[in-house]
């Protein structure tokens, strides 16, 4: 349990940090917006992987509070490019648990107000497999963080087996290729069609679609040729602290 105490205590000094990661335009590595991401320094155990350290939210009741943390700081972020003319959009991940949080969309919806950032600039995140677990319980929210305004993206699509008919049903905005699929279209003929797959599909949908894990030209080259407009991954940056996604900012400009 000491584990879960460091936690609490983290997330009450400011000690969980928050990571940027590029999102761009294919066509011209333009920057459209970030993906948030927690990162934790154990003052003991040197890094705790997101994977365990959100499970220990989950588990401890921490998780509100957490999601809490990394929106908040996106969203601060925010409306400072807001102010200088950068509007760049955020996107923040959600575990299933905080979409069966009926407060949920309140405290967003506060947030937005207290942050002075439109909804739009907002894109919350789901886990493809997460969301088909409980897809009847989840509903609700989604529908009203929709109506409130903000973007809703399916994320690891295509791991989670679903028909992708329910990309029809689901009050989404985007789609998120998982990685998987994506580090291995240059070398398996599977991996593409799944992509192409993907890709046409939601745009048959009008959903956007980004490309997750984006390590090569090479792959580069063939999502744009299938027409994916974002990507996200290793090849354009790595998720930064914040000052070093300015300063990799301010290099490719
Ligand atoms: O890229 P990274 O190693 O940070 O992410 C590992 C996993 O942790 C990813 O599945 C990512 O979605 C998840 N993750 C990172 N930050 C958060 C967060 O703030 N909330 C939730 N629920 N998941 C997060
Ligand atoms: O599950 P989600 O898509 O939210 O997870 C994002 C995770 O993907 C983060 O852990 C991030 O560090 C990782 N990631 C981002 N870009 C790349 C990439 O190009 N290659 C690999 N292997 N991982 C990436
Ligand atoms: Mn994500
Ligand atoms: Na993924």
């Amino acid at each position: 349990l000491g584990i879960a105490a460091d936690l609490r205590t983290a997330l009450d000094t400011g000690a969980l940090d928050v990571y940027f990661q590029p999102k761009v335009t294919l066509t011209d590595r333009h920057l459209v917006g970030v993906e948030c991401l927690a990162r934790w320094q154990h003052p003991a155990q040197g890094e705790v992987l997101p994977e365990d350290f959100i499970a220990v939210a989950e588990h401890t009741g921490q998780l509100s509070r957490l999601t809490e943390v990394v929106l908040t700081e996106g969203l601060r972020r925010c409306r400072e490019w807001a102010d200088q003319e950068r509007p760049l959009s955020i996107a923040v991940n959600l575990s299933v648990r905080t979409l069966l949080d009926s407060r949920f969309p309140d405290q967003v919806a506060g947030l937005l107000e207290h942050y002075g950032v439109a909804a739009a600039q907002v894109t919350f995140e789901i886990s493809e497999p997460g969301m088909l677990g409980d897809i009847e319980r989840v509903l609700p929210t989604l529908y009203r963080l929709r109506d409130l305004g903000v973007r809703l993206s399916v994320d690891d699509f295509g791991t989670g087996a679903s028909s992708l008919s329910y990309l029809r049903q689901w009050p989404v905005h985007e789609v998120k290729i998982d990685d998987s699929f994506v580090q291995g279209m240059a070398t398996d003929t599977g991996d593409l069609a799944i992509v192409r797959a993907v890709i046409s599909l939601a745009r048959e949908f009008g959903l956007t679609v980004v490309a997750e894990g984006v390590e090569s030209e090479l792959t580069l080259d063939l999502l744009e040729e299938m027409g994916c407009e974002i990507g996200q991954g290793y090849l354009f940056s790595r998720p930064l602290p914040y000052e070093r996604l300015e300063a990799w900012f301010n290099a490719q400009t």
